[in-house]
């Protein structure tokens, strides 16, 4: 691995100003079929200190603005100068990776109150804070290990399976798959489900991606040196070139295609 440039990205948050028209084009040259818009931003900075590789946003509060979460603070909308600690927050070093990578904002247990998942340096585990609720929010969430370990470098939160429930897809001991929250119970153990064979890179690897690449209407899954077809019934999967020799695919697995990336 190497080391990411994008720390520093990681304190700024981008909120939109504005609309205009650039001054180096005359408005008249934008006809109205192509109505271009560059929309303007302005640049807040968080804060000066490294907690976490990235940063996510979404409602924390209840009162339908967007919040930032970044590392260990939630930072209230909408001018973000208001911090709220949402694990013990510890610098990081600058000089090498943080303990937190990734969060995204998500309502686990539907109590109308956003959760926080997070994961850390490949190969840790997936956490979720739980929201305490509007009335509590200035004490510290309650923290659940929900995935024991969560590898490859660009894990993603979607719904690959297409039943309108997010799952965690990552890899995980060397198998590419996703982690499903047990349904009415999303603070306990996730259930992973293995796509591959132990084929993915431990515990790194880049390259992660979730897309229809065949245009069936299923959402595929991407890696670096091939891409994971989804079958028809959810819950196996195939892969496309670069199969290790030797390997055989059991049917509960997605469907290596031939094609070549
Ligand atoms: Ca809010
Ligand atoms: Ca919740
Ligand atoms: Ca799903
Ligand atoms: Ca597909």
């Amino acid at each position: 691995m190497k080391r990411p440039s994008f720390v520093w990205t990681a304190f700024l948050f981008l909120t939109a100003i504005g609309v205009g028209l650039p001054t180096f084009v005359d408005a008249q040259e934008l006809s109205a079929e192509n109505n271009h818009i560059v929309h303007s931003f302005t640049r807040t900075q968080l804060t000066d200190v490294y907690f976490s590789e990235g940063a996510s946003a979404g409602d924390i509060n209840g009162d339908r603005v967007a919040d930032v979460v970044y590392g260990p603070y939630w930072f209230e909308g909408p001018d973000y100068e208001t911090k709220h600690e949402i694990y013990p927050a510890m610098p990081q070093n600058r000089n090498g990776y943080a303990d937190n990578f990734f969060c995204w904002v998500h309502d686990f247990d539907g109590d109308g109150n956003n959760d926080i998942l997070t994961v850390g340096f490949p190969g840790r585990p997936g956490y979720v804070y739980r929201n305490p609720g509007p009335q509590n929010l200035d004490q510290l969430w309650e923290k659940f290990d929900v995935v024991d370990s969560v590898a490859n470098e660009s894990p993603q939160f979607t719904d690959v399976t297409g039943d309108g429930i997010k799952e965690l897809v990552c890899t995980r001991h060397g198998h590419y798959g996703f982690a499903t929250p047990t349904d009415g119970r999303p603070f306990e153990k996730w259930t992973f489900h293995e796509i591959s064979p132990d084929v993915a890179p431990k515990p790194f690897g880049h390259g992660l991606g979730v897309g229809d690449v065949n245009g069936d209407g299923r959402p595929d899954i991407i890696a670096r040196d091939g891409w994971f077809q989804q079958p028809r019934i959810t819950g196996s999967f195939t892969r496309p070139r670069s199969v290790p020799a030797g390997l055989t695919y059991s049917p509960t697995m997605w469907t290596v295609t031939a094609t070549t990336m």
